[in-house]
């Protein structure tokens, strides 16, 4: 069975691809090598980081163009799904001696009434302080760091977690490889990855950044937006605690998510451009 949208699409990128091979005079060894770059980088584990890197990033503004609530943000490479449900009080999932500052994220889920979601699911993930996801990267505990929890009554959330230190593309891997070649650096600014989700609602992929850390102007993969920086808010520790490790300084910050309904979602192409692998 033909489909016209994938006919469109699929034979304007073949002819741009064919016209640019052209234009540049691509040769058969050039094409080899960036034909073994993607397989490369897809074997040796770095799944779909080079598309997400160079591309994630205008797919989610062209989705965002006449979407109500929330913008949506680049998922990147590695979401898994599954992880574990946690009960209240949210602390996400970590190592006794996990590294890192202390931070509470915390919010509201409300619809685009401003109506608070009782009962919205937040699946989180990110990286420990040394930049590493678990379920990606050997050495760390199956579900480190990722989690689901859901909004109280009053659409509320809080969650207690480490503060995440800007992420490092693998430097020898293909990637790393690509990007010393085009003289870019490999870092992305620090992030919490958030799935937000309620029944009768649009599933909300965010991504939240923290203001004044690095990178936020250079990100490698393009995709910090205005709406997505968090203002971190400092605490210091009692008096006479021990100021060291999880007793020291922590941080807060606030996000409040809006959930788009799902009636919207019949507006654009979502789910319907190309067939869906099953
Ligand atoms: C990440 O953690 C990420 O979020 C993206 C988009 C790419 C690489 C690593
Ligand atoms: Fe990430």
């Amino acid at each position: 069975m033909t489909d016209d949208r994938v006919i469109d699409v699929v034979e304007d990128l073949e002819r741009t691809l064919l016209d640019f091979m052209r234009k540049h005079h691509i040769t058969h060894d050039e094409y080899r090598r960036a034909r073994d770059l993607v397989i490369s980088s897809v074997k040796e584990g770095e799944e779909s980081l080079l598309l997400d890197v160079f591309l994630e990033a205008e797919a989610t503004d062209i989705g965002n163009l006449g979407r109500p609530g929330s913008a949506e943000a680049i998922e990147g490479p590695f979401y898994r799904p599954g992880a574990p449900r946690l009960s209240r009080p949210y602390r996400m999932p970590q190592r006794p001696d996990e590294a890192g500052r202390v931070l509470v994220f915390h919010g509201r889920v409300t619809d685009t009434g401003n109506r608070p979601l009782a009962g919205a699911e937040l699946d989180m993930w990110q990286a420990d302080a040394t930049g590493r996801y678990s379920n990606v990267f050997p050495g760390i505990p199956e579900w480190n760091l990722r989690g689901r929890l859901t909004t109280s009554e009053d659409g509320s959330f809080a969650v207690e977690t480490i503060l995440p230190p800007p992420y490092e593309i693998p430097k020898h891997g293909p990637m790393g490889t690509l990007l010393g070649a085009l003289g870019r650096h490999s870092y992305r600014p620090a992030h919490l990855h958030v799935k937000v989700r309620h029944t009768g609602h649009r599933d909300l992929t965010s991504q939240l950044y923290f203001r004044g850390g690095p990178y936020l102007e250079s990100d490698v993969a393009n995709a910090v937006r205005d709406g997505f920086i968090l203002d971190l808010v400092r605490h210091d520790p009692p008096p006479g605690a021990n100021s060291g490790g999880p007793h020291g300084p922590w941080v807060d910050a606030h996000h409040d998510f809006v959930l788009a309904p799902l009636a919207a979602a019949a507006a654009d192409h979502a789910g319907g451009a190309l067939p869906r692998p099953s």
